[in-house]
């Protein structure tokens, strides 16, 4: 097939991590081990140093040269969009979270500019300072080229259905650029009944912290108010599609009977939001029933692909997406033109 590829295969959801990025994750872990119980079980574990995974892991974060290209070839990636590891710069105090932003997006912008073929990337931003995450973003868009931005969910326990972060949905929106909402290990007030088990990890919590800040999202009436924002979330929609039946059933029934002050009405469907603001990539879930059934639920023209490089770097799962039993111009939507159309590649 890749004598004759009609299409190219850009992976929209891959990471990076600046070294001074990881020397703060390390010191966090070393002096303020209390600051946030999900971030000790996600980065004590990569930056541990105890076995060859997370040491290949964190070598691979770092590197925006050879090594990652010589990646992409081997597992037939034409382009990477690029964005910040999680959680990024959230787990700082503002002030940092602000400098380190600008600092990874001033990294990121130089490793596409010796790369402009092969790399692409989303800005961070801190949304604990809203101004200055709108700021930043319009800076990182319109200076530096980057495509949009990445929030890793939720913000020291924050979620961004408060209208304090809306300033951010605001700039997005009029900049014409998509958040991409990736996930994080769960806020401190979900995360025990996980943690104890040690499940909160890429496993499972992160999709159920993600999923529930895009519901989130959408039933505080974010895009009633934004209704050209368009935010993209990785692994098949955190589950949501899966849902979309019932929380359709469950939230009209619901709103109309007034069963929450938190559940209003809404100008559209729970599902139309899905389907009309929110793209979602496949990222970590190379599985062929499930994507299928995702470009069911939500159309052909709203499914990405990703592989969640390096955390899940399995050349072999290109395979499954490249033999999915959809047609050819289908699977130049999946690998190319969605991903042209989302980021304005
Ligand atoms: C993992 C997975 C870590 C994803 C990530 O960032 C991450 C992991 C720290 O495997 O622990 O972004 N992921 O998106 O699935
Ligand atoms: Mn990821």
């Amino acid at each position: 097939m890749c004598a004759e590829r009609t299409f190219l295969r850009i992976a929209t959801e891959e990471a990076f991590a600046p070294p001074e990025m990881l020397r703060m994750y390390r010191d966090i872990i070393a002096n303020d081990p209390g600051r946030d119980p999900g971030f000790m079980s996600l980065w004590g574990f990569f930056l541990s140093d105890k076995h060859d995974y997370p040491r290949n892991v964190v070598a691979r974060l770092q590197d925006l040269d050879a090594r990652r290209i010589q990646d992409m070839d081997a597992a037939g990636i034409d382009r990477q969009l690029i964005f910040l590891t999680g959680p990024g710069v959230q787990i700082f105090a503002a002030p940092e979270a602000v400098a380190v932003a600008i600092s990874s997006n001033d990294m990121l912008a130089d490793a596409i500019r010796r790369h402009p073929a092969r790399f692409s990337g989303l800005a961070a931003v801190a949304p604990q300072d809203p101004p200055a995450a709108a700021r930043e973003l319009e800076r990182a868009v319109r200076k530096l080229g980057l495509k949009g931005a990445v929030i890793n969910s939720h913000t020291r326990g924050a979620y961004l259905d408060d209208p304090s972060f809306w300033e951010i949905f605001a700039a997005a929106e009029a900049l014409d650029v998509p958040i991409y909402l990736h996930p994080q290990t769960p806020s401190p007030k979900m995360l025990e009944p996980m943690s104890e088990v040690g499940v909160e990890s890429a496993m499972f919590g992160f999709g159920v912290e993600t999923g529930l800040h895009t519901l989130r999202i959408i039933i505080s009436g974010v895009f009633d108010r934004f209704p050209k924002l368009r935010l993209v979330i990785g692994h098949l929609g955190e589950a949501l599609p899966f849902w979309l039946y019932r929380i359709d059933h469950m939230h009209g029934a619901a709103v109309r009977a007034g069963r929450h002050p938190r559940l209003k009405p809404l100008r559209r469907k729970f599902s139309d939001y899905l389907r009309e603001n929110i793209w979602i990539t496949t990222s970590g879930m190379a599985w062929e029933p499930a994507i299928l059934f995702c470009q069911q639920v939500l159309g052909m023209d709203r499914v990405l692909y990703a592989m969640d490089y390096p955390y899940q770097y399995l050349p072999a799962e290109v395979q499954i997406t490249d033999n999915l039993p959809i047609s050819d111009a289908d699977r130049k939507k999946l690998y190319q033109t969605n991903a042209e159309q989302v980021f304005k590649l």
